[in-house]
């Protein structure tokens, strides 16, 4: 069954211009877009999408990174949608992420790691619930 995950293209992969290809490879790889924002967060909008974070030692960096510079925020909808696409980014670092995949070819670090995926189904529609109205999706 066709169902949605969430994704956002982070600050350090929008200001080297990476936009587009990984725009590409998320359509190349089956996904269609239900919605999508060029935006910059806050570091109170960054702090509260990234809560579930706030207890680990990388939250503070995260929380600055995050609204350090624009993203650009979609919904996605494929079959199998939030394991698919976990699939396509590749491992959280991406010194150990898959040849290929969205993180191994355009992330420099664990911590600015190119792009977001969401975990699960409920986290894919809660994630999806922060950033769009109903109306902004189609
Ligand atoms: O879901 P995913 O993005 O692959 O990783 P999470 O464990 O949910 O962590 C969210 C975010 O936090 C990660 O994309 C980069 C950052 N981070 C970090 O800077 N250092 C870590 N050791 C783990 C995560
Ligand atoms: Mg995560």
């Amino acid at each position: 069954m066709s169902n949605t995950t969430f994704t956002m293209i982070k600050p350090d992969a929008t200001s080297k211009g990476y936009t587009g290809a990984i725009l590409d490879q998320i359509i190349k790889g089956g996904f269609s877009i239900k919605a999508m924002k060029w935006t910059k967060l806050t570091k109170e909008q960054a702090g509260a999408f990234y809560e579930v974070h706030k207890e680990r030692p990388f939250y503070g960096e995260l929380v600055d990174f995050m609204s350090s510079g624009p993203i650009v925020a979609a919904i996605l909808e494929k079959e199998n949608a939030v394991a698919d696409f976990r699939t396509l980014i590749g491992a959280t670092n991406p010194a150990e992420a898959a040849e290929g995949t969205i993180r191994k070819n355009f992330a420099a670090s664990i911590g600015e790691n190119a792009v977001h995926g969401s975990d699960s189904d409920e986290n894919a529609a809660i994630e999806g619930n922060f950033f769009f109205s109903r109306l902004e999706r189609f």
